[in-house]
């Protein structure tokens, strides 16, 4: 079994600097050798470290998207590296950088898994098109783009055509969802498991249903894409966007370590590590990249006994 790691130093689809160290930050933490110890192949493809040659001289705003042109070239070149990693089978695990750049990571594996299904966990819901947001940030739109929503179809993002479809996506701990994306989910009817819904029914129950609705026959190939954002800012705080009442450290962590159990996981990314958002508070900082390097491990098979 062999994981390809990604470190994509990005942070063009939100306003925050920073979250381009992300990637760095967990290497240094020993993320790596922590896979390794865990009896994975590592290769690590630096291809996409540095990949600021992409950013084009002038990127004037398309309505009211920023940075669009640099935004689709950076995930265009993501897309093809993951998709050369996803055909020879590997596990592919990408670490922003913003989660627009699951429009890469998700163009990619597509292309080599096209009846993958995908489990989103996040604060937000990240389905914005361009019509609907009010940012204007792409790492709040990557799924309208995957989808193929309204307005997506751009001239700037013709290398990325609709991969995925309604029924194939589920959410896992949303709770800052904004009017328009509320309307997305009713009319397509996406599943989504909210916060509310962790409370209710505890997050073994929430797990075992978003996996009955993508993959009721446990035969389709699952990418995990895990804004860190998803857990608790106790838990994560050095992050662009927290929102109050997320996952607990166990919840965070048990969804990955279910995934695992699975044996479909083809695809994990790891977004919105901000190492500038801890406010130069050490504790803040190594407590977000540890668990970051921790939430990857229970993915890959780490178990507590
Ligand atoms: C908001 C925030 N829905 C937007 N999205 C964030 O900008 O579209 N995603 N923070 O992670
Ligand atoms: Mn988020
Ligand atoms: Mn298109
Ligand atoms: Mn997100």
């Amino acid at each position: 079994k062999t994981v390809s790691i990604l470190g994509v130093a990005f942070s063009g689809g939100q306003a925050k600097g920073g979250v381009e160290n992300g990637p760095q930050t967990l290497a240094e933490f020993g993320l790596h050798q922590q896979l390794r110890d865990l009896d994975w192949n590592v290769t690590v493809d630096a291809r996409c470290q540095d990949l600021t040659h992409l950013q084009p001289l002038s990127d004037p705003d398309i309505g009211k998207l920023k940075k669009p042109r640099y935004v689709s070239a950076v995930c265009e070149y993501l897309a093809n590296v993951v998709e050369e990693h996803a055909k020879r089978g590997e596990l592919v695990l990408t670490i922003g950088g913003d989660h627009s750049l699951a429009m890469g990571t998700l163009g990619g594996t597509t292309r080599a898994h096209p009846d993958l299904c995908v489990i989103w966990v996040d604060a937000h819901a990240d389905i914005n098109t361009p019509l609907t947001t009010d940012s204007g940030n792409l790492h709040g739109c990557p799924l309208a783009f995957l989808l193929g929503l309204e307005g997506t179809d751009l001239p700037e993002f013709s290398w990325l055509s609709p991969c995925l479809t309604p029924d194939r996506l589920v959410y896992i701990g949303l709770r800052d969802v904004d009017q328009g994306e509320k309307r997305i989910l009713k009319q397509l009817g996406i599943k989504a498991f909210s916060m509310t819904e962790v409370d209710r029914y505890g997050i073994g129950q929430v797990v075992e249903m978003a996996l009955d609705h993508v993959n009721p026959n446990r035969d389709r190939p699952i990418h995990l894409s895990y804004d860190v954002d998803g857990l608790d800012p106790s838990v994560a705080p050095a992050t662009g966007t927290p929102v109050r009442g997320g996952l607990t450290f166990r919840e965070g962590h048990y969804i990955c370590e279910r995934l695992h159990e699975t044996g479909l996981l083809c695809a994990m990314d790891v977004m919105e590590v901000n190492p500038a958002l801890a406010h130069g508070d050490i504790h803040q900082l190594t407590q977000t990249v540890a668990v970051g390097c921790s939430l990857v491990r229970s993915a890959l098979g780490e178990t507590l006994l």
